[in-house]
């Protein structure tokens, strides 16, 4: 980063503080993991610069050779990786990926049935607020209101009585297993497209850890940088009849020239993905999220749908009269980095959100593991517990910056490196 702090010492300080930030806090966001060095390193190369509209072989720029085969590189990686026919890399993100795989095969106005963001759904699903509800007629499913898991009968009825074209399964706040079988089952009773969101999971999936939705869809999406631990970006596979039809709509239908320097990325972590130390991670964070879930629970507090298949936990606050929001700014100020979410039960009171939901991935990447779900757990309800109570709070910090401090993230390849690495 030498070029970086004699050229903007401003962004220069504050990656070094981000990266203070990443050491000494537990990121809790499901959303997230810790990208292994090499993948930043290929996401900083000099692949940034190469612009290269169209695919391998099929450029509408000269100068492409190396751009090829890293593009080629990803896609076979990706391919072995999940045992898909087709793999396209060059998403910019999930949801321009989303958005892709409906114009592939979709024309304006079509019906899509997928599940509502209150029941743990993505805004690309056809949220009103994205521009996916105004290109398509959405209905949604949800979830059953005992159990909180997918109704699969209700699931039928509704695909039944709307006759989508496209069903989606795959969320970004849902807790278990989806039963891809059974929702493939349905699209085909009613003639639909069946496409799997699995931009959460695709980390558990490629280690195995997870059942892939892959042998059962038509289309699968992800983003790279969640339990995945690759750099941003997003990911298509389809079976082969849909391959032309979904490059087509990724360039030139939704994207213009793709972003070598992320492909090279993606490249690197489908290669990461394939070693055991992946795997173990994986599994770990698995383990984590159960035991994490488990420890909460014995503290009185309750889990959306009784616990977890992934590394998602979703804690219900309404018990504590406390909402998520408080919540999520509290265990900030602590250290602790987690997000508010709507929660099944939210739906019936309007305007509020009574969920925090947690993420295992990037704890696990700093290989903690049992013992320290266990003082995770007991920080975070000692956190909630204590609110207002700046005493109580600067202690709860002090431990969990204790924490963080015996498993480091970055500062482990501080002797040999550029990285920033914190103070
Ligand atoms: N989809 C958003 C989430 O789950 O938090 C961002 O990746």
């Amino acid at each position: 980063m030498k070029h970086l702090m004699a050229v903007d010492s401003e962004l220069f300080d504050l990656a070094l503080m981000e990266a203070d930030r990443i050491e000494t806090t537990l990121d809790l966001i499901a959303a997230e993991s810790h990208a292994h060095p090499a993948v930043m390193e290929a996401l900083g190369s000099v692949f940034t610069t190469k612009t290269t509209e169209g695919y391998p072989g099929r450029r509408f720029h000269a100068g492409c050779v190396h751009a090829d085969t890293v593009e080629t590189l990803a896609v076979e990686r990706c391919k072995a990786l999940f045992g898909a026919e087709h793999a396209n890399v060059q998403p910019h993100s999930g949801t321009s990926a989303n958005l892709a795989v409906y114009f592939s095969v979709l024309d304006v106005g079509d019906k899509i049935l997928s599940m509502d963001l209150s029941a743990g759904g993505h805004l690309s699903h056809g949220h009103r607020a994205s521009v996916t509800s105004r290109c398509f007629r959405f209905e949604h499913y949800g979830v059953d209101a005992k159990s909180e898991c997918i109704d699969y009968e209700d699931v039928r009825r509704r695909a039944k009585a709307f006759g989508p074209k496209m069903i989606v399964a795959g969320a970004s706040s849902y807790p278990r297993l989806i039963d891809y079988g059974k929702m493939a089952k349905i699209a085909k009773e009613v003639s639909a497209y069946f496409f799997v969101d699995m931009a959460h999971l695709a980390g558990l999936v490629a280690a195995g850890v997870i059942p892939s939705p892959v042998p059962h869809s038509d289309f699968v999406s992800f983003s790279c940088y969640k339990t995945l631990m690759g750099g941003r970006g997003g990911v298509i596979l389809c079976r082969d009849p849909f391959a032309r039809k979904v490059d087509s709509a990724i360039f030139p239908g939704c994207q213009g020239t793709a972003a070598v320097n992320f492909i090279a990325a993606k490249a690197v972590a489908f290669k990461l993905a394939q070693t055991e130390e992946f795997r173990r991670i994986q599994r770990l964070t698995l383990e984590n999220a159960v035991n994490l879930a488990a420890a909460l629970e014995e503290k009185r507090y309750r889990i959306v749908t009784g616990g977890t298949d992934n590394h998602q936990v979703l804690m219900d606050l309404s018990g504590q009269g406390v909402s998520g929001a408080t919540a999520e700014t509290v265990l900030e100020s602590v250290g602790i980095v987690a997000n508010r979410n709507v929660i099944p039960g939210d739906a019936g009171r309007a305007g509020q959100v009574s969920g925090l939901r947690l993420g295992t991935s990037a704890v696990a990447a700093r290989k903690m593991e049992r013992p320290e779900m266990d003082r995770i757990a007991d920080l975070i309800c000692r956190t909630i517990e204590n609110r207002g109570q700046g005493k109580m709070l600067s202690a709860v910090e002090s431990d969990v910056c204790d924490l963080c401090r015996a498993f480091p993230v970055y500062s482990v390849w501080q002797k040999n490196d550029t990285m920033p690495v914190g103070r």
